[in-house]
């Protein structure tokens, strides 16, 4: 077993039963003319994640974690898209609609797909969602029960969002989640800060908190 430092006390793991679950690292939350964008964001306030999540996955790479992607998006059709998500926010332009990137969180499109800066190599599993949480409506709980994975380190955007869903998500089938603080981002600093209490408050209700620099540490140990 290894041992990270994190709060509110020591994550343990063992790496062959680890994942590296990157949440919707897209080109539709973290550029300009996107989802995150359409709804009023500044995109910009994401990309401080890059790095640490680059940093993450060559070490996931080099120790032989499981890696999983995720992807929010829709099928072409539209038809796995709730009228409610679709109408959501009242927006000019809403999922599915043209935008400069292609169809807006539709799947197969440019914005869709993660940025370049992590993009998934051969043997990592890409999983696309259409809901916030990555266990709705996917296989992730069966890839991660075949291959006999226990631990799951997550990171991504956006923190109070897809990441908090998915935390919850696999917290209740039983995994242990680490949440990666400065690899998980929000548009809104104080999500940000609240998004990560949730997890870490009352003993871990949810899971564990750490920075990319502890998990590194962890990982070489
Ligand atoms: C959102 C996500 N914020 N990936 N999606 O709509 O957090």
């Amino acid at each position: 077993m290894k041992t990270i430092t994190a709060e509110p006390y020591a994550f343990e793991f063992s790496p062959a039963e680890t994942a590296l679950v990157i949440i919707d690292m897209q080109r539709d939350f973290l550029e300009p003319g996107g989802f995150g964008a359409m709804l009023g964001n500044d995109v910009s306030l994401l990309r401080s994640t890059i790095e640490p999540n680059k940093k993450l996955l060559e070490a996931a790479r080099k120790h032989g974690l499981l890696v999983v992607h995720t992807r929010e998006g829709h099928n072409a059709s539209l038809l796995d898209l709730p009228l409610s998500k679709k109408v959501r926010g009242k927006g000019q332009k809403t999922i599915g609609d043209a935008g400069p990137m292609g169809r807006i969180l539709v799947r197969g499109e440019e914005g869709q797909d993660i940025i370049p800066e992590l993009y998934p190599i051969a043997g990592e599993h890409i999983i696309d969602k259409p809901g916030k949480g990555a266990f709705y409506a996917t296989d992730l709980e069966h890839i991660l029960r075949q291959r006999g994975i226990k631990y799951l380190i997550v990171t991504g955007v956006t923190t109070e969002v897809c990441v908090n869903t998915t935390v919850r998500e696999a917290n209740d089938r039983g995994f242990e989640c680490l949440v990666v603080a400065d690899a998980t981002g929000s548009y809104f600093p104080e999500f940000q800060r609240v998004g990560l209490e949730m997890i870490k408050a009352q003993g871990g209700i949810f899971g564990w908190v750490a920075q990319s620099a502890q998990v590194l540490e962890g990982l070489q140990s």
